[in-house]
């Protein structure tokens, strides 16, 4: 039979690499990257390959799908939006708008269908109780972004493609393929980086982007922002920030270096780990840079100072004048704007949790209290959830007490394409047809990417009858909640309706036409400097001393008061090229091979505590304790042992034949709800204290 090849976006993570996608009549037979991508230039990575094996999958959802008790049964699509439109509506009805509760996990951000048509939903239902994934990922780069620029999306991404200097923290993108700066086939653009200039590299991992650095060093996990502190002293000592482009423009600058300079920083070894001599060269070094550029990701936003370490690359970036500068970091002017009138620039604490006490920031909670908001009892209570696209069961703080929770709610309704560790619980799951049958444009990643670029995936096969897009999911839902309490909504129109009208509020001049006519993408050329042009502050100006960071300071320098406790190791998180958060186990091309699950540990480590790599061993938190398997890994920092999310499969109920079947503890049974970022309540995953045993 002869191959066609048709071609769309990766679907599966910020990289958004064009696929050439090879199917024998209706049968998807081969993936390769898109050679005429011009942004990814034909990359591809085992997860884009295992597109396949999604599509195959025997275990996933092809119509809803309702339970009764423990079984599960199909049910019509009509009656299926009939039934979560009178429950939710009940349960409003009777307890008020904050009994209904929603969590949307991350694949949400890589469908247009659930992006762009999500939110008219949240807004029907106007519940406090809104949840997602990042608040275990990457609220304090929005924060920071909120409280500096005055909008949650303007955010600088570091120019990869033409800095000198690149200074890394815990980030890895050889692994993770890049994230709040989508750059596919990152390993080449890294590559030229060292070539051309210096990548720095701090993780308390010599992580696979260690191993291609000019200079790694290793940071004690949770000291970053004393780091980034220090490296912002000796910079001073250097000469004057270098802000005559923005200076007119910019608000508390002295108040931020006096609060920061005010830091006792004399034991910043002792804290971090990193050589005094280290922290002055690279302070000279990003000084004295043609160009430069500070840039953290998870690693330093998924711990107890994200908030502040985002502050401080801003500060750092905004010092040696490399803020809004080629070769700096940049704002991406985006074809589908993300930022400007009529977009959720953010807003903070207008409304707190009702357990904790923990503010909102734009229009969410942190995802650390939704458990004990379902099982807390009295007045808003959330007694109906609904999941999109997330495994918070795996993915968030605590999971043991969630998942309690989750089987006491009155109702809990899932758009999902499995039965997994947290769909289990649902009354009601509606899978959204394959990412292959419907219009995509990558309305965020587009916007975070490295060059200006714009992509229409349009559908490469016809959709069958019985199948619903994510668009039509939203719609249906909202449309059936109106219809049973009352209330008015209308439908939104198809995706292409809205890309269009997306296209129309940008600066590009592309419409529907220009994409649809450019299969594989269109590159709009380098970012360039508009930041200032776009700050979206009440005064115009960027805000170096935003109040909720200069009132976090003092919580850190009480760190510095505090002896190390010597027991306990810190435990930090280790991503997979064969692995994407907890849902791509069930893919046979990707758990093939060795198992990845195990607790790694730094062979001193190991001695000091008379355990063999290999044994199992027991892992002790404030919350849990479990069991797995030790291995060696002299690449860890001494004290630091790592271990990989998302596994700790296989619960009652779940259906993912082999993700079921693999090894593995969760993570997040081990980490602490109340452990979190001081300004914004993002979950602290990484520098969890633990001790380990046989
Ligand atoms: N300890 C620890 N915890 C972490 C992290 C960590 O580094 N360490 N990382 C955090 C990060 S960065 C993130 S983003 C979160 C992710 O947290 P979540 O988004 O909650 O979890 P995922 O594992 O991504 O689960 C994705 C869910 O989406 C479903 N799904 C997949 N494709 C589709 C689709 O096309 N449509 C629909 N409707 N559903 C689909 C899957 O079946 C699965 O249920 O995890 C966080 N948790
Ligand atoms: N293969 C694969 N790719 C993925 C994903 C996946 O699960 N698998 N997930 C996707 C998602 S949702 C996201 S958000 C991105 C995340 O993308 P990245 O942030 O690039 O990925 P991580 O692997 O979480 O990198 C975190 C790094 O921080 C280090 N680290 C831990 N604690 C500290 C600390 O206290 N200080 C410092 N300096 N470093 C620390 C870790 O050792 C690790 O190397 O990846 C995306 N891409
Ligand atoms: S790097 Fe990301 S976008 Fe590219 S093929 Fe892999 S999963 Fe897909
Ligand atoms: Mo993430």
């Amino acid at each position: 039979m002869t191959r066609r090849s048709r071609f769309r976006a990766c679907p599966l993570c910020e990289a958004i690499c064009g696929l050439e996608l090879q199917y024998e009549g209706d049968a998807l037979v081969a993936i390769r990257g898109d050679a005429q991508d011009p942004f990814s230039r034909g990359h591809v990575c085992p997860k884009g390959n295992a597109l396949i094996d999604l599509e195959a999958d025997p275990d996933r959802l092809r119509q809803p799908m309702q339970r009764i008790g423990d079984r599960w049964q199909p049910i019509a699509w009509d009656d299926a939006f009939a039934l979560a439109g009178e429950r939710l509506a009940a349960i409003s009805g009777a307890h008020g708008a904050a009994a209904i509760g929603a969590y949307l996990g991350n694949p949400n951000v890589h469908h247009f269908g659930s992006i762009a048509y999500a939110p008219a939903l949240l807004r029907l239902l106007k519940t406090p109780n809104v949840y997602s994934a990042s608040s275990v990922d990457q609220w304090p780069h929005q924060f920071v972004n909120w409280a500096m620029y005055g909008h949650q999306f303007l955010l600088p991404i570091p120019d990869i493609d033409r800095t000198d200097v690149l200074l890394m923290l815990g980030a890895n993108p050889v692994v993770s393929n890049g994230s709040l700066m989508s750059a596919p086939d990152v390993v080449t653009r890294l590559k030229a980086l060292r070539q051309r200039g210096r990548l720095i590299v701090i993780d308390p991992r010599r992580s696979e982007t260690a191993q291609i650095a000019n200079q790694h060093l290793f940071i004690r996990p949770g000291s970053d922002a004393l780091f980034l502190a220090a490296v912002l002293q000796h910079m001073q000592a250097l000469g004057p920030a270098r802000i005559g482009r923005y200076r007119d423009r910019l608000a508390g600058l002295d108040d931020a270096l006096a609060a920061i300079n005010a830091l006792p920083l004399d034991a910043v070894y002792s804290h971090t780990g990193v050589d005094p001599a280290a922290i002055a060269d690279i302070a000279k070094t990003l000084y004295q840079a043609p160009s430069a550029a500070v840039y953290g990701r998870m690693g330093v936003s998924t711990q107890r100072f994200g908030s502040l370490c985002q502050w401080l690359i801003q500060l750092l970036n905004l010092y040696t004048g490399n803020l809004d500068r080629e070769g700096g970091t940049l704002v991406n002017d985006a074809a589908m704007p993300i930022t400007g009138p009529g977009t959720a620039g953010g807003h903070y604490a207008r409304w707190h949790s009702r357990v904790r006490g923990l503010p909102e920031f734009a229009g969410e909670l942190p995802v650390s209290v939704l458990a004990e908001e379902i099982d807390s009892a009295g007045d808003g209570r959330i007694r109906a959830l609904i999941t999109s696209a997330g495994n918070p069961v795996l993915s968030t703080p605590d999971g043991r007490r969630l998942e309690r929770a989750l089987g006491t709610l009155d109702f809990m309704l899932s758009i999902d394409i499995g039965i997994n560790e947290t769909t289990r619980f649902a009354d009601l799951i509606l899978p959204p047809a394959s990412p292959l049958s419907q219009h995509h444009y990558d309305l965020i990643f587009n916007a975070f990417a490295v060059r200006r670029v714009a992509r229409l995936s349009v559908p490469l096969r016809d959709p069958q009858a019985d199948e619903r897009g994510d668009w039509q999911i939203f719609n249906g839902i909202a449309q059936a909640y109106a219809a049973a309490s009352g209330k008015a909504f209308t439908a939104l129109p198809e995706p292409l309706h809205l890309i269009a009208a997306g296209l129309q509020r940008g600066r590009s001049g592309l419409d529907l036409q220009a994409l649809l006519a450019a299969p594989h993408g269109i590159d709009l050329g380098p970012l360039t400097p508009c930041l200032l042009d776009r700050l979206e502050t009440a005064d115009g100006k960027i805000q170096c001393a935003p109040a909720p960071l200069l009132d976090d300071l003092p919580r850190l320098a009480a760190e510095l008061g505090k002896p190390r406790a010597m027991q306990s190791l810190s435990l930090i998180g280790r991503r997979h090229a064969r692995s994407n958060n907890s849902w791509m186990h069930n893919a046979p091309r990707l758990v093939k091979g060795k198992p990845r699950h195990q607790l790694h540990m730094h062979p001193d480590d190991l001695a000091a505590r008379g355990i063999e790599s290999g044994a199992t061993v027991r892992i002790r938190s404030a919350i849990a304790e479990l069991e797995t398997e030790v291995l060696a890994d002299a690449d860890l920092m001494p004290g630091v042992v790592s271990l990989p999310h998302g596994f700790g499969h296989g619960r009652p109920g779940s259906r993912q034949h082999l993700a079921d079947a693999l090894a593995g503890i969760s993570y997040n049974d081990l980490s602490d709800p109340n452990v979190l970022d001081g300004p914004t309540g993002n979950a602290a995953l990484n520098g969890l204290a633990v001790s380990v045993d046989t």
